[in-house]
């Protein structure tokens, strides 16, 4: 994946890097596969902050249509009750307890959504862009989408259909519904794909979505009126709003839209926005087809995760197969989850979890690899200096290696964490240069120098130490975004804070600059960074 140039209908830049993941339906509670989406984007907006842009990070839960409002009555509560505790009890607190620096929340029962909302459809109305019309065909009420012919699965009767995705029957609904002129739209959308290459990725996302408008594109029905949990139309009010065209404009109604210009201006058009395949249409054909009507400037890129599978299924909550992000985190901690999924699906594929492969990457790459290396680090200045990093007086082209490996591993991520959203890629050169790191120790054999009580031996061995623990302080700045708890508690152990100010201030531009780290910094053993795993609890 490559990073998106500027395209010629956003006009100028926005100054602000804004992220946006999709809001998630509350009719469940929150499983890994939601996690998976949110977690890429903390990373990223994490690392872009890092960089020391202005950051805008967008998350939210997506309240109204019918798959809501069935949850709600199978449970004797209103709608509104509902997503209510959801939210409180459920999304808010995962997304806190994974460390989510999110800077805004929304929520599309809002009344700072639902009136813009209106504002929005009554002006496509006005121009124009909106007609009554009828509509009958098989709808899948968990993708909250009426389906094609192609897209059904045939199920256990002759009549019965199933949704492809959920494996469900769909159901036929027939209603009188306005209508949203799309088709209008095919020509521009492929116009648009074609003078901005990247703006789907990845590749296969773009190709799906380019044979899709290249086909017949229909004209979408936008409205309900069969059930009212939804968003009135202004000028119809026994029409609610169809939930998709409520929610896609929560990345409008969440930046000022009609409410706050200065801000709109500064934080639109997003920069990414972050969808799973599944919804990818919605976001690459009708979300930019809505917004070239209203005469807005179009979302700069709309990246495509790949889906978390179980047993070759997509993880759902309709197929029962979501498994809490609770259940993983209380094993392995908050920052192996974090790094875990980045690390082993790379972003755009599918990919499955076990507990076998995350305890083998858990063990190898976070506990020996890097948690062993810090401790060892500041064990040995510890024992042979009294905490005190001692200076590098004897360095020599070993050490140079090590400078090399840092600088390597600063540009690379840079390019594939916060260009490329390869988030496998990134933290993978972030890893090779501390197993060089580790490959330096194990040829250098500080605690076999520390037998040479001659003032070169000493030398030798200030210098392997301080290189040691400069890369770690190169290697906490690199992981922060990744995994913020345990780069914050490596800055503490290296003493980091006292010449260098806080984690938060460090940025990727600096990172790569050898001998940052001032001698005299007080390192410490701290706590150890990835303990021993318990035996892994019944299932
Ligand atoms: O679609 N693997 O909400 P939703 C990877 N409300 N990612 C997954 C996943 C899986 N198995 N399951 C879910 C909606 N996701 C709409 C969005 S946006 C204007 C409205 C992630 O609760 C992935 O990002 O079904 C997917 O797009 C999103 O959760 C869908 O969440």
């Amino acid at each position: 994946m490559a990073a998106t140039a500027d395209h010629s209908t956003t006009g100028a830049n926005a100054p602000t890097y804004y992220v946006s993941t999709p809001i998630y339906y509350v009719n469940d509670r929150p499983h890994l596969g939601h996690a998976y989406t949110t977690v890429a984007g903390d990373v990223l907006t994490r690392w872009h902050r890092q960089r020391g842009e202005k950051v805008w990070y967008l998350t939210g839960t997506d309240e109204h249509g019918q798959k809501i409002m069935r949850t709600a009555e199978a449970n004797g509560v209103s709608p509104q009750e509902w997503c209510d505790k959801l939210v409180e009890e459920a999304w808010k607190p995962l997304w806190q307890h994974l460390e989510i620096a999110n800077d805004d929340f929304i929520r599309t029962t809002e009344d700072r959504h639902t009136a813009r909302v209106q504002e929005f459809v009554q002006d496509l109305f006005d121009k124009g862009e909106i007609y009554k019309g009828g509509y009958s065909g098989p709808y899948c009420v968990g993708c909250e989408e009426f389906k094609l012919p192609s897209e059904l699965l045939d199920g256990a009767t002759e009549d019965e259909k199933l949704c492809a995705v959920h494996k469900r029957p769909v159901e036929w609904l027939e209603e009188e519904n306005y209508f949203f002129r799309l088709s209008a739209y095919a020509e521009k959308l492929l116009e648009f794909y074609a003078a901005n290459p990247d703006f789907i990725q990845p590749a296969s996302a773009r190709n799906e979505v380019l044979r899709f408008v290249e086909q017949d594109l229909k004209d979408l029905s936008i409205s309900r009126s069969t059930f009212n949990w939804g968003v009135p139309l202004p000028w119809d009010e026994k029409h609610v709003l169809y939930v998709w065209v409520d929610a896609l404009q929560n990345y409008i109604t969440a930046a000022g839209y009609g409410s706050d210009p200065e801000r709109f201006a500064e934080l639109w058009p997003a920069s990414v926005h972050l969808v799973g395949k599944d919804i990818l249409r919605f976001h690459a054909v009708i979300w930019p087809a809505m917004l070239m009507a209203a005469g807005l400037p179009l979302p700069k890129r709309v990246v495509a995760n790949g889906w978390l599978m179980v047993g070759g299924e997509k993880m759902s909550k309709s197929n029962l197969t979501g498994i809490a992000p609770t259940d993983l985190t209380s094993h392995f901690g908050v920052d192996a989850y974090r790094y875990y999924f980045l690390r082993a699906i790379p972003f755009g594929t599918d990919g499955s979890f076990s507990w076998e492969d995350f305890t083998a990457r858990y063990t190898s790459e976070l506990a020996n690899d890097f948690g062993n290396l810090a401790s060892r680090v500041a064990a040995m200045v510890g024992k042979y200096f009294g905490g005190k990093l001692p200076a590098s007086v004897s360095a020599g082209d070993a050490e140079q290696a090590i400078a090399d490996g840092l600088a390597k591993a600063v540009s690379i991520a840079d390019v594939k964490i916060g260009e490329e959203l390869d988030f496998a890629g990134g933290i993978a050169a972030i890893f090779d240069f501390v197993k060089q790191v580790n490959g330096y120790l194990t040829e250098q054999e500080p605690w076999k120098v520390a037998k040479d009580e001659s003032p070169e031996g000493q030398a030798r061995l200030a210098t392997i130490l301080y290189t040691a623990a400069e890369a770690l302080r190169g290697t906490a700045v690199l992981l922060n975004p990744v995994m913020p708890s345990t780069a914050e508690k490596l800055w503490d152990s290296l003493g980091a804070a006292e010449g260098l100010g806080t984690l938060a201030s460090q940025t990727v531009a600096t990172t790569g600059d050898w001998g940052r780290l001032p001698a005299g910094a007080t390192v410490t053993k701290g706590e150890i960074l990835f303990p021993r795993l318990e035996e892994k609890p019944a299932a």
